[in-house]
């Protein structure tokens, strides 16, 4: 998908310095609790995803800057866009991209297991980082969570199941993602969801991601007590990811 210069380049590190020079870093993030209860936005986290490993390629046509633009037009809350070069055929340059062209909270949709990461992230301009409970230990969330705070990021936890949320559950994240995709074995099961919510504390908002496909379904997840909608490959696998988010 990407030539291999394209790809060595965005896997070169710059230093810390240089990240904290860029043009976004001192840029003052969206809230994302904001932008997910105001009234004239829709909940949903809209996503700009080319590929996954489940699904091979979903959408290798449609710019960045078109669909992202689509899906703040139509209502989106915020917007996740893939960085992840190897699995998701994402690019750094895409956040730097739809954060050029938008003014609604990006989340930097990667998987962080590193603090240099976030850093980062507020270097490309994002709002929102993603910490995935099952790929990290208690101790890392905390200090990853702390991090981003301290950069004034917003933080959405993603859980798979009962064991990760109660052992994962930390005050300095906003939003705990209810992931009803198994990263194991690429299962799904909205009702991981629905079993859930009940857990989690009333101060956090809730998310629901993957496999929704059902304006049925969102409203059943917002009376079970979701607030948002993490919506990927249900949009762009259509021409017009945007117009998708509005039916
Ligand atoms: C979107 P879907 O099924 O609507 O395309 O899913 C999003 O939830 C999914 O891309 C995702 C993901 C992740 C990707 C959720 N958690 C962690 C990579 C890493």
């Amino acid at each position: 998908l990407r030539k291999t210069e394209e790809v060595e380049q965005a896997k070169k590190l710059v230093s810390i310095k240089e990240l904290e020079s860029g043009a976004y870093f001192n840029r003052t993030p969206y809230s994302l609790k904001e932008f997910m209860l105001a009234k004239d936005r829709n909940g949903i986290i809209a996503e700009f995803k080319r590929r996954s490993p489940s699904k091979g390629v979903i959408n290798d046509h449609s710019s960045v800057v078109e669909v992202t633009n689509g899906y703040a037009a139509a209502g989106a809350s915020a917007i996740s866009v893939l960085t992840d070069i190897d699995f998701f055929g994402g690019h750094p340059n895409d956040l730097l991209e739809a954060r050029a062209a938008n003014t609604v909270p990006l989340l930097r949709k990667d998987f962080m297991i590193d603090e240099y990461q976030i850093v980062e992230a507020k270097g490309l301009g994002a709002d929102i980082i993603l910490l995935i409970a099952a790929i990290l230990t208690p101790a890392q969330i905390d200090t990853f969570a702390k991090l981003a705070k301290s950069l004034d990021l917003n933080v959405l936890l993603e859980v798979h199941n009962l064991e990760e949320l109660q052992r994962s559950i930390n005050p300095n994240v906003d939003a705990i993602g209810v992931n009803n995709r198994n990263l194991g074995d690429f299962t799904v099961n909205i009702q991981t969801s629905f079993d859930l919510v009940k857990e989690i504390p009333a101060e956090f908002l809730k998310v629901s991601e993957s496999a929704i496909s059902d304006p049925k379904i969102i409203n059943e997840l917002k009376n079970a007590g979701f607030n948002g909608f993490l919506i990927g490959e249900n949009f762009m696998k259509t021409s017009d990811p945007g117009a998708a988010m509005r039916t």
